[in-house]
């Protein structure tokens, strides 16, 4: 590992992470993830359709993504003006403190245009250059999937916990150590050609693990890792927003969540599993690189 690179585990230069901040910043993406999952609920227009599309036909947003955006940035902003923000839609904004905030105002936006009830807002504080991968990490985030009315939530050394009518429940990993036993989350890009490599993985992962869910949210699917709804995920090309959450979550609930080859979590890929069988799939993903 590099001496620049940050690895699992370590915190690049920031500010002095004390248990009250972390505490203010996991308080605040609560909340801020909560307006926000309500918002997409409630506001949700008649006949919504595709405001636009990124980096194919099919990665779309719609004008709800906007919306749930600009209240993200007003509820974060108005609590704490000195930070910087990393969002989906509207990019980057520096900050003077040190934390950023890096979010994805709807992760599943296919779901949520679909009406397939596997969406969320997804709000985390992570220290470092959050637009470089390996140069950042997540210390505190919130995970709203405003259709169960769950919110999962973490900060760093704070355990994992999904707070549902008024109950925070503690949540962890399965301790499953047999790959063939395994339940695999995992998801594909936008880009034909990304697709097919991926598809090409999948093929020769399949007979190898119990079984594959395609939910649709990384965010999600970290979320079903750490509250032991499936064992194990991967994908590749993904966005900080769409990992920074899940990642201290996961983590928090006891997962192992790497890139591969002792890189940190990022677009190269991300694996996260409890760490009796973290290994093994790594390992198999490894042999099968490039994942997209
Ligand atoms: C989605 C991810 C999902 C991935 C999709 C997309 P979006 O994020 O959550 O895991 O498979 O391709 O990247 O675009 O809904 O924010």
């Amino acid at each position: 590992m590099g001496p620049d690179v940050v690895g699992p585990g370590q915190a690049p230069p920031g500010p002095a992470l004390t248990e009250q901040l972390l505490r203010e910043l996991e308080e605040l993406a609560v909340a801020a993830a909560r307006a926000a999952g309500r918002f997409i609920v409630a506001e949700r227009p008649r006949g919504l359709g595709v405001l636009d599309t990124k980096s194919s036909v099919n990665d779309i947003v719609t004008v709800m993504d906007q919306q749930s955006e600009a209240l993200l940035r007003r509820h974060l902003l108005g609590a704490r003006p000195g930070d910087a923000i990393l969002g989906e839609e509207d990019g980057a904004t520096d900050g003077t403190t040190g934390i950023t905030w890096v979010i994805d105002p709807i992760d599943g936006t296919v779901n949520y245009l679909y009406e397939i009830p596997a969406y969320c807002v997804s709000v985390a504080a992570v220290v470092g250059d959050a637009a470089t991968a390996g140069q950042w990490r997540p210390v505190a985030g919130a995970i709203c999937n405003p259709l169960t009315s769950e919110i999962f939530h973490a900060r760093l050394g704070g355990g994992a916990y999904v707070l549902a009518g008024g109950e925070d429940t503690a949540i962890r990993v399965n301790p499953v150590d047999v790959l063939l036993q395994t339940m695999v989350a995992t998801g594909f890009g936008y880009l034909p050609a990304v697709r097919a490599r991926q598809g090409e993985v999948l093929t020769a992962i399949l007979p190898e693990i119990r079984d594959i869910r395609r939910a649709g949210s990384a965010a999600l699917d970290l979320c079903a890792v750490a509250r032991g709804m499936v064992d194990a995920y991967y994908e590749a090309g993904l966005n900080p927003w769409d990992l920074a959450a899940g990642w201290v979550i996961a983590t928090e609930a006891g997962a192992v969540v790497s890139g591969l080859n002792s890189m940190a979590p990022g677009e190269a890929a991300v694996v996260a599993a409890g760490p009796g069988i973290h290994g093994s799939l790594l390992s198999r993903l490894e042999a099968l690189a490039p994942l997209r």
